[in-house]
């Protein structure tokens, strides 16, 4: 988000047909989803011909559909798949498919602790048993100014949190990613890794965290994740900048004080901790009040449209933030 690349993808019509109607009557019909379709044209989306490694397997997963977000027009999974920021990996939108796919994501362990009555740790097998899942389609906004339209497969983060039963005490949740240079080149690499101090960390206000809307998402398009988009389970906050839903995550603490975050702490002016996506208070250096939507088509024919208050989620979080000065806390 600092590092500015000029994007040199060339995409055909023909490699970007969005499977979802197929994909999503197969997920209601509760069958298998076809792995195909994902990786047709990535190579060439990537424009790096045979050296493109293949995709991580990704298992097929049954998920309650909630109708939530059914009226959105999908991503193509091959751009949710292709086009992507996960540092850790590099910073070129095509680095964490390049290199994101030897990724070991199970088993895994992630640790819910802090300010609970019960701490616990979830392994792998736990993220997808332990509690219903749901399939809910969300808008994604970056604080780079283009969005996609994702399909999540996941469970409301609040499910989790009160299944540990925070204390009186608990104020604020923190997140942390994974840390594991070996694993992650960018991790190992101040350049490659975009000069983060890494393990990458987020958090929310308690209240955030609880929002029926905040998702631990551990799939999408019928499947689990892919690395690059923060397997095993990576959180969602739809009405936040992009960079708040933090991927591949191995702690959840429940906190007094509000936490350090990543990109605060690399640019403080620039990254704030609420993040609200809001279309009147602009980056630095570049206006937030249009976005470049990233649907089917060709990168460059992207079409621009309004950003929303609160990336459309406004009827659902705006009280969250009454009596806050929106400008002052971006
Ligand atoms: N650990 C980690 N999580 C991360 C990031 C990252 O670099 N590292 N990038 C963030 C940003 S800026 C965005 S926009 C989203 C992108 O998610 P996607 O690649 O699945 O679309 O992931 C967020 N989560
Ligand atoms: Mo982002």
């Amino acid at each position: 988000m600092l590092i500015r690349r000029q994007e040199k993808y060339q995409l055909k019509e023909h490699q970007l047909t969005s499977e979802v109607n197929y994909q999503r009557r197969r997920l209601l019909q509760g069958l298998a989803l076809s792995t195909a379709a994902a990786s047709t044209g990535a190579s060439a989306f990537l424009g790096l011909g045979d050296k493109t490694p293949p995709l991580a397997k990704r298992q097929a997963l049954q998920a309650k559909a909630t109708g939530e977000g059914d009226y959105l027009a999908l991503t193509p999974e091959v751009k949710i798949l292709n086009y992507n920021n996960f540092y850790e990996f590099g910073t070129d939108k095509g680095d964490p498919r390049r290199y994101a796919q030897d990724l070991v994501t199970n088993p895994w362990q992630v640790k819910i602790q802090g300010e609970v009555h019960q701490s616990k740790t979830l392994n792998y097998e736990d993220l997808f048993r332990q509690f219903p899942l749901e399939e809910r389609f969300y808008r994604l906004r970056c604080v780079e100014a283009w969005a996609m339209n994702i399909p999540w497969i996941g469970f409301p983060l609040a499910a989790l949190l009160k299944s540990v039963r925070p204390t009186m005490n608990a104020k604020y949740v923190g997140f942390q990613t994974l840390y594991d240079p070996k694993q992650m080149r960018g991790q190992a690499s101040w350049r490659i890794g975009g000069g983060i101090n890494y393990p990458y960390q987020e958090g929310l206000t308690i209240a955030e965290a609880m929002h029926p809307l905040t998702l631990i998402a551990v799939g999408l398009y019928g499947k689990t994740l892919a690395p690059q988009n923060g397997a095993p389970l990576r959180l969602v906050v739809p009405w936040k900048y992009g960079f708040k839903s933090i991927k591949s995550i191995v702690s959840i603490d429940l906190l007094e004080k509000q936490p350090e975050t990543t990109w605060n702490q690399l640019a403080k002016d620039e990254y704030g901790f609420y993040a609200n996506v809001n279309p009147h208070v602009d980056h630095p250096r570049w206006s937030q009040s249009t976005e470049r939507f990233i649907g089917e088509g060709n990168l460059f024919s992207a079409k621009r449209q309004a950003t929303l208050m609160f990336n459309g989620y406004a009827q659902q979080v705006a009280d969250l933030y009454q009596g806050l000065d929106l400008r002052k806390n971006y």
